[in-house]
């Protein structure tokens, strides 16, 4: 072979070469280039919005939500006291928006919360008797979950319903109406909305205790022929004590009560919690101080990377149970929006998400990415 031949043949290999990177990079492009079109075939990819998500305020972030996720979620706005201020009194200006914004863009819209004990207008708290109670939740119900009938995909009837050890909760709910007051809230959504899928939504029900009563709670509800879909692991996490065995024993035990499993609210703090504080309930604060807000200005190299870790470990397990998994919402766009700058201690700096403040992705977002372009 003389030198032209060779260098022809070399020509040509380099030259096929650049064009296999070529067609690997644009496959990459085409097929990864969000967490929503990444996980396409196997789970639904949410995030939480707040208003300035809905009013679409910042052009950054809206492009980023319209971009990587297929689900939303409102983070406040659909909650009783938002919704319901007063008695027959409804504020769905935002919620509409909320709604409209899902449909435009072809998302997955949830709704969030039907009952819950917390957020609620004050007004509920002053009824004394049970049947004044039944009636605002009653009404409550039909007219939120009838309002939006057939446009909410899925809806988080109930939430929080139980202590950390299984037992239910004594909210205002169960301590006027007794414990059908679940059954009631769930027979009056699947009548509200037909369509939507009905959620029991909570958090640290993958802890063995907690996760017993969260499955004779639901067990009790389909014995009694009421429909349920799924339920929702909300999924406040930390990287330091993230528990996979609890994660996946869960996912096996509610997927044969025969419902979906959501995470319907993900995120890991990354910032110390010396009382061993879990979950999110939110009577729960702490002093300021700053040993409690070590990554002030940045977070660390190393603790981005642990945090990558954390993420991945979580979806391998995910992708491994993914036939039983309908939806992975996270609890907010970006560090910026994230209610763990505040709780439990006030004005920390957090960074439990894939996005950082300035919308950009994390070394934890790719590592996410990546278990899908790697294959
Ligand atoms: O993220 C929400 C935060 O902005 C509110 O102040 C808080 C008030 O209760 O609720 C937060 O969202 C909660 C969700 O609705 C239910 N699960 C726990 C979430 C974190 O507290």
């Amino acid at each position: 072979m003389n030198y032209y031949k060779i260098s022809f043949s070399l020509s040509r290999i380099f030259l096929l070469s650049a064009f296999t990177f070529t067609i690997n990079l644009s496959f990459a492009q085409k097929t990864a280039i969000s967490l929503k079109s990444a996980y396409q075939d196997d789970f639904l990819i949410g995030t939480a919005l707040g208003t300035e998500h809905i009013l679409e305020k910042n052009e950054k972030a809206n492009a980023l939500i319209k971009r990587e996720f297929n689900a939303i979620t409102p983070e406040n706005i659909m909650k009783a006291q938002v919704i319901h201020p007063a008695p027959n009194r409804y504020n769905f200006t935002l919620a509409d928006k909320y709604v409209e914004y899902g449909q435009k863009n072809q998302m997955y819209v949830v709704g969030h919360t039907l009952v819950w004990h917390s957020q609620l207008p004050p007004f509920v708290f002053k009824i004394s008797n049970p049947d004044s109670l039944r009636i605002f939740m009653t009404e409550h119900i039909n007219t939120v979950a009838g309002r939006y009938a057939g446009k909410i995909n899925s809806w988080d009837v109930v939430n929080e319903a139980l202590n950390e050890d299984g037992s239910l909760r004594k909210s205002v709910f169960l301590n006027k109406l007794g414990e059908g007051y679940i059954k009631e809230a769930f027979l009056l959504a699947a009548k509200a909305d037909p369509k939507a899928a009905l959620y029991y939504n909570d958090y640290n029900i993958e802890q063995p205790a907690k996760r017993k009563g969260a499955i004779e709670l639901i067990k009790k509800l389909q014995a009694s022929g009421v429909k349920i879909d799924g339920v929702g692991i909300q999924g406040h996490w930390s990287i330091n004590t993230l528990n996979l065995k609890d994660i996946e024993d869960s996912i096996l035990e509610f997927s044969a009560l025969g419902i979906k499993i959501a995470f319907t609210e993900l995120d890991l703090t990354v910032l110390p919690n010396p009382w061993d504080l879990q979950g999110a309930d939110v009577n729960q604060r702490f002093e300021e101080k700053p040993e409690m807000n070590p990554y002030k200005d940045a977070l660390p190299d190393s603790v981005q990377t642990v945090l990558a870790n954390r993420y991945t470990d979580l979806f391998k397990l995910f992708l491994k149970h993914k036939d039983k998994i309908s939806r992975i919402t996270f609890w907010g766009v970006d560090d910026n929006h994230s209610w763990l700058n505040g709780f439990p201690i006030r004005n920390r700096t957090n960074y439990p998400l894939l996005f950082d403040r300035l919308l950009e992705p994390k070394k934890a977002y790719q590592a996410v990415l990546n278990l899908k372009i790697a294959k």
